[in-house]
């Protein structure tokens, strides 16, 4: 039998979004998208894998409890991975014929719609290649598992260019900067419902492609100009043009959504109540200090400097009274997550 292999990966949070693919099977996107990925010790998943003889059929667990293996993402991974040892020949046919067991644990509820497939996905392809011995580039591959899967393979700042090639082979993450970059940097998530969303991200994209006119003006003009103007933001450590695109694109994604037909409605009331406390915040600090940022689901991110996180915190929990704090902790790329209704 192989080594148990074991691997984490974080979460990581878009301020340009990926919404839209030019290819729907091999998972290329249809402009550039930038984020940051969070401190593995608050969001991560963790995934163990192994190959044995006596393992009669590929097998996933996940969170403890078996799941079907005919998931066609989850075997185009270990697919593409096993067709690369064997053109590197870096591990034996022996170990490449025996089937495999996945093991994967998030340590932050899984359906709180907070990018879990990303963590899940970059996770166990960088554990598969280790088992199989790969040189290569693990987050193209984590990007056939779940696009945004590819940008939770690096820390800190990461950009996932959507590449030109029809085969996808230039469609890969690079890190802008790497967490020590912008030690300030905190990320705050705010849970305003952790069911699960009730449009997936994969309908819900393919019908913007079909149906949205404002996609096109977003993927030719605006989300090339502002990928642009945030690596510059995060390179100079300028919050306050890095908070302003990332609010403005996050607004540009749901208005997408909206002009969708028929539309997909993912912010709440709550969401919005959200946005309008930290443009007012904003306002009487005479400053950008905190920016949003939604992603496919009612759920907040927020960006701010470690400074400002226990103003920010107060003025939350005096918004939303019943707030309970689920866990504050961070360190990397620090995130203090709380749940604003239970
Ligand atoms: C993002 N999202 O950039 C955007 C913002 C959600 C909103 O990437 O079909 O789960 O697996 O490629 O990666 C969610 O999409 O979709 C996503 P697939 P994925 O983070």
């Amino acid at each position: 039998m192989s080594d148990i292999i074991t691997a984490i990966a974080p979460v990581n949070i878009a301020m340009i979004k990926y919404w839209g693919k030019r290819d729907e099977k091999l998972i290329l996107p249809l402009n550039d998208s930038v984020s940051a990925t969070l401190d593995t010790n608050v969001m991560c998943a963790k995934t163990s894998v192994c190959a044995r003889p006596d393992i009669l059929e590929n097998e996933i667990w996940l969170n403890g409890i078996q799941t079907s293996f005919s998931n066609q993402r989850l075997q185009n991974c270990l697919n593409s991975i096993k067709a690369i040892a064997r053109e590197q020949q870096s591990v034996n046919e022996e170990l490449l014929s025996w089937n495999v067991r996945i093991c994967s644990v998030n340590n932050f509820p899984t359906a709180a719609g907070l990018a879990s497939s990303a963590a899940g996905y970059a996770c166990l392809v960088t554990a598969l290649a280790r088992l199989y011995k790969v040189k290569t580039d693990v987050s193209k591959i984590a990007r056939v598992g779940s696009g945004s899967a590819c940008r939770s393979v690096y820390g800190g700042f990461v950009r996932w260019h959507a590449g030109v090639q029809a085969d996808g082979s230039d469609s890969i993450a690079t890190q802008i900067a790497d967490s020590s970059h912008w030690k300030e940097m905190r990320v705050i998530i705010l849970v305003v419902a952790d069911t699960k969303k009730h449009i997936s991200s994969v309908k819900g994209m393919s019908c913007a492609v079909k149906t949205s006119e404002l996609l096109k003006y977003r993927v030719q003009v605006c989300a090339p100009t502002r990928v642009k103007q945030i690596c510059e933001a995060i390179k100079d450590k300028d919050f306050s043009t890095f908070a302003e695109i990332t609010m403005k694109d996050s607004n540009q994604f749901h208005a997408v959504c909206l002009d969708s037909y028929p539309p997909c409605v993912y912010m709440t009331d709550v969401s919005h109540k959200i946005v309008e406390v930290i443009h007012k915040y904003n306002e009487i600090c005479g400053a950008v200090k905190v920016a949003y940022t939604f992603d496919a689901g009612p759920n907040a991110c927020l960006y701010l400097l470690e400074k400002d996180v226990p103003e920010v915190l107060s003025l939350i929990k005096h918004i939303f009274p019943t707030t309970s704090d689920d866990f504050i902790k961070g360190l990397d790329a620090p995130t203090t997550h709380i749940d604003l209704v239970k």
